[in-house]
């Protein structure tokens, strides 16, 4: 109420002030400029048709926002409309006075999605509340997690504003044992990535790397049904880690995801599989990142793929066309050096006969020098090219069929920077 009766009673000269600045931040009257509407991950206010308040979070390209989205029953009714709040900031839970929940209405913390929790950066963030008195009954999957069978829960939709180590601590009082767990669709218990196994202290907690602008849905869980109040602290640290979807230091690559031999694995540090990425210039090759100093190793085949590189390098394969089915790796230097690279005999087989070559330009081998290639040995044997490479300049090296027969198939390979 204070906020209205400022704007009201402030001079007519404020007021316009202040609404011209609100408009030049949301863009509104000055389309000429790329502003941005909102912080990445964050929740803002939005009103629905129906009066509702709601949240909506906002995009990666911080213009644009999901639907609109109440507490307790979804996405608007009718749609979302304009409204003195709306893309304000929500505040970090607790500190709003807002948690009680009219008589006759359901908590949000007793059905999925959940309560939608903003947890941005450094704040510490309290969440308190009493599982005696809530209705739902989730449980973690098989594991330390299971025990929260037959007890009742709460769930929280967890919104991270920035990528970092998010820290959970789950302290129950009373009856409750608490156990808590996280998971990436909230009623998928399949989904769990996170367990806060019970302790002997009512405590619970665990760390979990979280993605910007991605949702985590908390759960707040008795082990052996117990029920009661508890106190969950929060605090989310930024930082960059493996699963980020961004290539950190030392890191081979990051696909963001936790699935092994799909082009990238879990550890970020090798290049294991035959993602999409690798079939041709088109979709960029299949990214590969070196330091100084260390190797990447991978295991891939060329059967899966076609014919990217009809000649594979000019030095290689001089004017001849070349048939045989080939990967592409784009690899990104992160330091001026040599680049080696090793084609060796796969886990399981033979080596077939292939050959190595790179190029500076995906599409055409005509810039490349004789050292960039390498079609020495036959069935069995290896092939390694050592050639230079420029920091942050990317360089293409494909594996090839080489020789005169149906040359395709499984192999190891390697690169180091040197
Ligand atoms: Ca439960
Ligand atoms: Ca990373
Ligand atoms: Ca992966
Ligand atoms: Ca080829």
């Amino acid at each position: 109420m204070r906020l209205g009766s400022l704007l009201f009673s402030v001079a007519a000269v404020a007021s316009l002030l202040i609404a011209t600045q609100g408009c030049a931040i949301l863009g509104g009257t000055d389309s000429t400029k790329e502003e941005k509407l909102c912080t990445p991950g964050a929740y803002v206010f939005c009103r629905c048709a129906d009066r509702t308040p709601g949240t909506k979070l906002c995009k990666e390209d911080a213009k644009s926002f999901d639907a609109c989205m109440t507490d307790d029953s979804g996405e608007c009714v009718g749609g979302e409309v304009d409204d003195p709040q709306t893309n304000e900031p929500i505040p970090p839970a607790g500190d709003d006075d807002d948690d009680e929940v009219p008589p006759g209405k359901a908590s949000p913390l007793d059905s999925c999605p959940g309560k939608s929790t903003a947890v941005q950066p450094g704040a510490d963030i309290k969440l308190e509340g009493d599982t005696s008195t809530a209705t739902g009954d989730r449980k973690g999957r098989q594991g330390a997690c299971a025990v929260g069978a037959g007890g009742n829960d709460h769930v929280y939709r967890l919104i991270p504003s920035g990528s970092g180590s998010l820290d959970v601590k789950v302290q129950g009082e009373g009856g409750l044992d608490p156990v808590a767990y996280v998971r990436s669709t909230c009623d998928d218990e399949e989904s769990q990535v996170v367990c806060g196994p019970p302790s002997g202290n009512k405590l619970a907690q665990f760390k979990l790397n979280v993605v910007t602008g991605k949702e985590y849905f908390l759960f707040v869980d008795g082990a052996s049904a117990s029920a009661g109040k508890y106190v969950a602290n929060l605090k989310l640290t930024t930082g960059s880690f493996c699963g980020d979807g961004k290539v950190d230091t030392n890191e081979a690559c990051d696909d963001g995801n936790k699935v092994e031999d799909d082009g990238c694995s879990n550890d970020c540090k090798k290049v294991n599989g035959n993602p999409t990425t690798g079939g041709g210039c088109a979709e960029g090759g299949h990214p590969v990142d070196v330091w100084t100093g260390q190797t990447v190793t991978g295991s891939g085949s060329t059967n899966g793929y076609g014919n990217a590189w009809t000649a594979p390098s000019a030095a290689c394969d001089t004017g001849l066309t070349n048939n045989y089915q080939d990967h592409i790796y784009a690899v990104t230097p992160h330091a001026t050096g040599n680049l080696v690279v090793t084609l060796s005999a796969p886990a399981v087989g033979t080596l077939p006969n292939l050959m190595l070559s790179a190029r500076r330009t995906c599409a055409s081998a005509t810039p490349a020098t004789s050292n960039m290639c390498a079609n020495n040995g036959g069935v069995g044997a290896g092939e390694t090219m050592t050639f230079s490479v420029t920091k942050d300049t990317k360089v293409f090296v494909g594996v090839d069929g080489g020789g005169t027969t149906n040359n395709k198939g499984d192999y190891s390979i390697s690169f180091r920077l040197q």
